[in-house]
């Protein structure tokens, strides 16, 4: 998979990728992150990208040209599935989203930043609008971020057995049971016995029922 991801503050997203898991990812080329800083799109000698709002009002809006060109650019090297806006009014992420991009070959992220991009890069280019939540954040790079974790570490290979996304909360619509590792008590605290009982299916019994009732507990709008 290859991500493209259009920015005008690129610097922020660049340790995510560079620790860990998806460094890991990147290096054995399961995915390919791609940063463009959309002022090297700016045709004005400023290498200006926003500008006042039409019709008055606080803040600033990201121009259609630099944004335009960029992603044209990038659509005439290659297909993209979906060419995804990073802004609080999209669709909120869940597991479902995150598991539909994760079969793609080619995703474009669009980052927004100051009061938002111009409507009309939305009518010409955008296929996809997310949110990671309804609360608002300075911009979509950490969104992307956020985005681009969730899917990469869903590709073939990424993870490892023990990390393996099919035990994940969500991906059956259920949260995780508590876990324990060693020592046995820890200040008076013990761990459950049925866990140390090496009778499986009573493990796998016990782990249910406590995803579902932590899950009934939290979330009961997951069981509807
Ligand atoms: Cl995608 N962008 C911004 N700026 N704020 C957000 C968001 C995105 N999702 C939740 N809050």
């Amino acid at each position: 998979m290859r991500i493209d991801i259009i920015s005008a503050v690129p610097d922020l997203m660049l340790s995510p990728f560079r620790t860990s898991i998806l460094k890991r990812a990147m290096e054995k080329g399961q995915a390919e992150v791609v940063f463009h800083d959309i002022r090297n799109w700016s045709s004005n000698n400023y290498r200006q990208i926003d500008d006042a709002p039409y019709g008055g009002g606080a803040g600033m809006v990201m121009m259609v040209e630099p944004l335009d060109k960029c992603i044209s650019e990038l659509k005439s090297q290659r297909h993209y599935d979906e060419i995804i806006y990073l802004t609080p009014d999209g669709e909120t992420l869940n597991q479902k989203t995150a598991n539909t991009l994760s079969i793609k070959e080619n995703l474009i992220f669009v980052c927004g930043h100051y009061k938002g991009i111009d409507q009309r890069v939305r009518d010409l280019h955008i296929t996809k609008e997310i949110s990671i939540g309804d609360y608002v954040l300075t911009g979509g790079e950490l969104a992307a971020c956020v985005l681009a974790d969730a899917v990469i570490r869903l590709l073939p290979g990424v993870l490892n057995d023990e990390q393996s996304a099919l035990t994940d909360s969500f991906q059956d619509n259920l949260l995780s049971p508590p876990i324990y590792t060693r020592p046995e008590v820890y200040k008076g605290l013990k761990v459950p016995d049925v866990l140390l009982s090496g009778n499986f299916s009573k493990i796998e019994q016990w782990r249910h029922d406590e995803a579902l009732r932590i899950t009934a507990e939290r979330r009961p709008d997951l069981l509807d």
